[in-house]
């Protein structure tokens, strides 16, 4: 559960670092357990030392003799010395496990990989694909699909200001700076849908900002693609869709948003095209029902407060057009 404000429906998809769907969340998740267990020993170490000191009864004979405070001494001092030494041999110990996990996941075989090109915008993700011969293919936003077992090599953008790329069930956290590009690579190994969520405080809606990654067998895959990369479906027989691409391209919609196969070429929000593909609207702040899409395009400021898309003055017929042309586009 991540959303609290009245509305808007939750996407409950596992995110989840215990649960690790990829190689590179199973060595991080390695990492982790370890450091768990070497710091959860230590602490009860801790514990135990401070409790034998508090137990001990303070009830010796002040006056001892000179030689029983000398071996005293030297007992603490031998304990001093050696919890030190133990110290130093875990902290280091910890050091290389951190060193070995840092190489294997640079070292992905990211031969045959597939590129997507991820933007991160206030707040959204906007993913451009590459076909097999690395030139465009196609837009989508927020949902990812990638195919298990085949490296994917996701090159990160900011447009505006900074944030996060994460999921936690295939990789760690990989900033997005504007002005530097980056790339993280990871691979799925599991199928599954994954949630991820910008870990980067991006201002007032960064809580909204979030993205499912959907981890498919290879065929699964290259069908969702190969029906991406098409356009729009152009059904223009019913009267009401063909009146509501009318409204689109031309109402301010098409300033702002792209349907391949329109004229609609906008580029300041998501690629609309195959908008009934995607599973949520707004970066994972509704689910994708007829009534969440209508409500957003109404009022997207009651859901998204500070979001760049306006709240379009439209007439109810024209609404009710629009509404059946984008319910069209599979
Ligand atoms: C000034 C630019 C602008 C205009 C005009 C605009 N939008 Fe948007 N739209 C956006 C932005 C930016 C987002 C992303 C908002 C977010 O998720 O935070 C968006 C999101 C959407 C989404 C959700 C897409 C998704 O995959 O999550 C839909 C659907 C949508 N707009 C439809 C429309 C329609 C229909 C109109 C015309 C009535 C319109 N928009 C007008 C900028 C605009
Ligand atoms: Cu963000």
């Amino acid at each position: 559960m991540f959303v609290t404000r009245a509305g808007l429906s939750a996407v409950l998809s596992p995110q989840d670092a215990l649960h690790p769907a990829g190689v590179q969340a199973a060595h991080i998740l390695q990492l982790w357990n370890l450091t768990l267990i070497v710091c959860g020993v230590v602490f009860a170490a801790v514990l135990v030392a401070v409790l034998i000191a508090l137990m001990r009864r303070p009830d010796r004979p002040a006056r001892s003799t000179e030689r029983e405070l000398a071996s005293q001494e030297s007992r603490a001092q031998k304990a001093i010395v050696s919890a030190g030494i133990v110290s130093v041999v875990l902290l280091l110990g910890l050091v290389v496990a951190d060193v070995l996990t840092d190489r294997s996941l640079s070292r992905l075989p990211v031969s045959d990989a597939v590129h997507i090109q991820v933007t991160g915008e206030q707040w959204w993700w906007r993913a451009n694909y590459a076909d097999d011969h690395g030139q465009p293919a196609f837009t989508t936003a927020n949902e990812l699909h990638v195919p298990v077992g085949r490296p994917i090599i996701v090159s990160l953008e900011a447009a505006d200001v900074i944030h996060s790329f994460w999921v936690p069930n295939l990789h760690g956290k990989k900033d997005m700076l504007p002005g530097l590009d980056s790339t993280i690579e990871f691979r799925a190994d599991k199928p599954g849908t994954y949630r991820g969520q910008c870990a980067q405080f991006c201002g007032a809606e960064h809580a909204l900002m979030a993205m499912l990654v959907f981890a498919q067998t290879p065929a699964d895959y290259e069908a969702w693609a190969s029906g991406q990369a098409a356009p729009a479906a152009a059904e223009a027989d019913g009267t009401a869709v063909t009146h509501g691409l009318r409204v689109f391209e031309q109402s301010s919609c098409a300033n702002c948003h792209s349907v391949r196969g329109t004229s609609a070429r906008g580029t300041l929000g998501p690629d609309l095209t195959h908008l009934m593909s995607r599973r949520t609207l707004a970066a994972g702040a509704l689910s994708n029902t007829p009534q969440n899409l209508a409500d957003w395009i109404r009022d997207p400021e009651a859901v998204k407060p500070g979001t760049t898309m306006p709240a379009v003055t439209l007439t109810a017929p024209d609404r009710a057009a629009l509404l059946a042309w984008l319910a069209t586009l599979r």
